[in-house]
């Protein structure tokens, strides 16, 4: 039988899960970068990451929709790993996106997708991989917005509306009664525009749990709009990878705290 003591033992958080919150506490929100190995060699990943901690980011997130190789995907982890303190985080698309070599893994479920395979198929077939290598195991509700980004064709999504944040909130909601911890509002990689800080206050308004808001993000004014709405971490991609600009990655990182810094709450009713 299981003791109380282990299962309380089951209970605390992992080390990187902990670091995210303290970082948040800290400095009132947290910026990731998510970098993609079908986009880099593994040295030129690691000397992106490198800049982008030199920058302030606080985590490096590896993956991407058409990531394809494992082996890819452990030399890209490696390498980075060789060069930055902060956590790598996999942020995998399947069940290939899995390396030993990272630190967590976002253990996500993507709920507005009409096929059972992104809900829970995938998870199912990966998570005896993550048991083996003993990978910390976030978990996180993951919801796609808007049709036209690779996510949201490959993960099979009912998208949701930019601007009917009621629906987003639900699914939110929902996501933190099912336990997951953190929730993520994904634009899309390389997404027109941000989600619109109305749809995050409106999830703000409604769930405890952290939020996670990506796609889209290529200015400080984004990042600032978007912090200040509630997200308690913003995720950039695109913008690092095509422009390499340490000086703007800086602007958008600082402007995510002012934004925080700036909220004003309280939350509105329930809808
Ligand atoms: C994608 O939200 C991330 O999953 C980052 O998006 O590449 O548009 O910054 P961008």
């Amino acid at each position: 039988m299981i003791s109380l003591l282990k299962r309380l033992e089951m209970l605390k958080l992992g080390r990187v899960e902990r670091y995210i919150l303290n970082e948040i506490e800290k400095n009132g929100c947290m910026h990731m970068t998510l970098l993609d190995p079908e986009n880099f060699s593994p040295q030129e990943m690691a000397k992106c990451a490198k800049m982008c901690e030199e920058q302030g980011t606080g985590a490096i997130m590896v993956g991407g929709s058409i990531l394809q190789s494992q082996t890819t995907l452990d030399e890209c982890v490696m390498m980075i790993k060789e060069n930055v303190s902060i956590p790598v985080i996999l942020f995998p698309n399947n069940i290939n996106a899995i390396s030993r070599h990272a630190d967590a893994i976002w253990f996500m479920s993507l709920l507005n997708s009409t096929d059972w395979y992104y809900i829970v198929g995938a998870q199912m077939q990966g998570s005896f991989l993550i048991k083996k290598y003993g990978l910390e195991a976030i978990p996180m509700g993951y919801l796609v917005f808007g049709s036209d980004t690779a996510v949201s064709a490959i993960g099979r999504v009912l998208p949701l509306p930019f601007n009917k944040g009621e629906v987003a909130a639900g699914y939110a909601l929902a996501a933190q009664y099912l336990g997951m911890r953190f929730v993520y509002l994904e634009a899309g990689s390389g997404a027109q525009n941000p989600i619109p800080p109305d749809t995050i206050r409106a999830v703000r308004d409604v769930v405890e749990i952290t939020i996670v808001v990506g796609g889209g993000i290529t200015s400080p004014e984004d990042s600032r709009a978007v912090t200040k709405a509630g997200a308690d971490i913003i995720v950039t991609g695109t913008i690092v990878e095509r422009s390499k600009n340490a000086e703007l990655l800086s602007r958008i990182i600082q402007a995510a705290r002012e934004g925080a810094a700036s909220r004003q709450w309280p939350k509105k009713t329930l809808p």
